[in-house]
């Protein structure tokens, strides 16, 4: 993985930041998962971070899917706010709709746009009334031809990643291996893709100015696909004062994958989330996180393996479903605003 690492520093533009991460990276075509789930065990335990390679998208659909992204953003804006997100979180994110750290953003938001895409439902099934399940939102097929194929696909293929990673997980935590496999929890899940780009911006902490604030993601764990341009950071001890930031590599077509709090709960912090931000360089960047989540009722409880007499459970049970909804609502905007700017 040192190899890999390197090798990816040298094909970037831009010299690789001085304090760069080193994670582990599980190869999901490996036979052994002996090693894929002691190597997941460390990356979980020492920082929350891994890379998964092999993981079966092809580098050719992942380019494909990253094109048809730019394709979007290079939308005129007012092409894009046609597709403006809607209350289910579905559609076009405009710069600083969302505010990730608002103790450290003072007064603004991050300066990323971004395109929320979900597992897509009818109107008429009785499920869609829930909040993150319906049908999504979608440009025009003459505006963007086959742009909606190229999501959706990409969009089932990251849930078996997903899921395939999971996997791994549960082992890694002395459950079955299909322990999140059940219907209510990655059987139909909460899956929230959400396409993002930088548009050139530099950041400036000193200022409040990031491209995504410090925070850390709200479900099961993130997958996160970029491009070559260096700007996500992670910060290994969220309780250490001063935090330490470094750089997280960017591994073109693997998935950077991280925590999420709901696993810190479900886990009892034996695996905790880990908090993260994007810093700007001046160079646009593209990239893709997919938000892994379980269905909306599910109940995140400590897991049996994670409590004992000594370690009792740290977090109440909560419903998947409430709980992201709050999450979503602390940080984004609130959608009247833009209808206030469009009167
Ligand atoms: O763009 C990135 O590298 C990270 C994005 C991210 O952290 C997020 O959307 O939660």
């Amino acid at each position: 993985m040192e190899n890999l690492q390197k090798k990816q520093q040298q094909q970037n533009d831009t010299p690789a930041p001085t304090k760069v991460s080193f994670l582990n990276c599980i190869d999901l075509s490996n036979p052994d998962i002996h090693l894929s789930v002691s190597l997941l065990k460390q990356a979980c335990l020492d920082c929350g971070f891994f890379y998964v390679i092999n993981h079966g998208i092809t580098p050719e659909f992942m380019e494909e899917v990253f094109a048809q992204s730019k394709k979007f953003f290079e939308l005129p804006l007012s092409e894009k706010m046609k597709v403006l997100r809607n209350e289910k979180h579905r559609g076009f994110t405009p710069v600083l709709d969302e505010l990730l750290d608002p103790d450290n953003q003072v007064h603004v938001g991050d300066y990323k746009e971004g395109y929320y895409i979900g597992v897509e439902l009818p109107e008429d099934d009785p499920e869609a009334e829930k909040p993150f399940y319906g049908p999504n939102v979608w440009p025009e097929e003459d505006i963007l031809p086959g742009w909606r194929q190229t999501m959706e696909k990409f969009h089932r293929e990251t849930l078996e990643v997903a899921r395939a990673v999971a996997r791994i997980i549960a082992l890694a935590l002395d459950l079955e291996a299909d322990f999140f496999d059940k219907p209510e929890m990655l059987g139909h899940p909460i899956a929230v893709m959400r396409l993002l780009h930088y548009a050139g911006q530099i950041s400036d902490p000193s200022k409040g100015l990031y491209g995504a604030g410090a925070h850390s993601d709200y479900g099961l764990i993130t997958l996160l696909a970029t491009d070559d341009v260096y700007g996500l950071q992670i910060c290994k001890d969220k309780d250490a004062q001063p935090q330490v930031w470094e750089f997280v590599a960017p591994l073109k077509g693997a998935f950077i994958v991280n925590l999420g709090d709901m696993l810190e709960r479900w886990s009892n912090c034996i695996f905790k989330s880990t908090l993260h931000r994007v810093l700007g360089n001046g160079q646009e960047r593209y990239s893709i996180a997919y938000f892994v989540e379980p269905s909306h009722d599910c109940l995140v409880e400590c897991l049996p393996t994670c409590k004992s007499e000594k370690n009792p459970p740290m977090f109440p049970p909560i419903k998947c479903g409430a709980y992201l909804s709050q999450r979503y609502k602390d940080t984004h905007a609130d959608l009247n605003v833009y209808n206030k700017h469009q009167s």
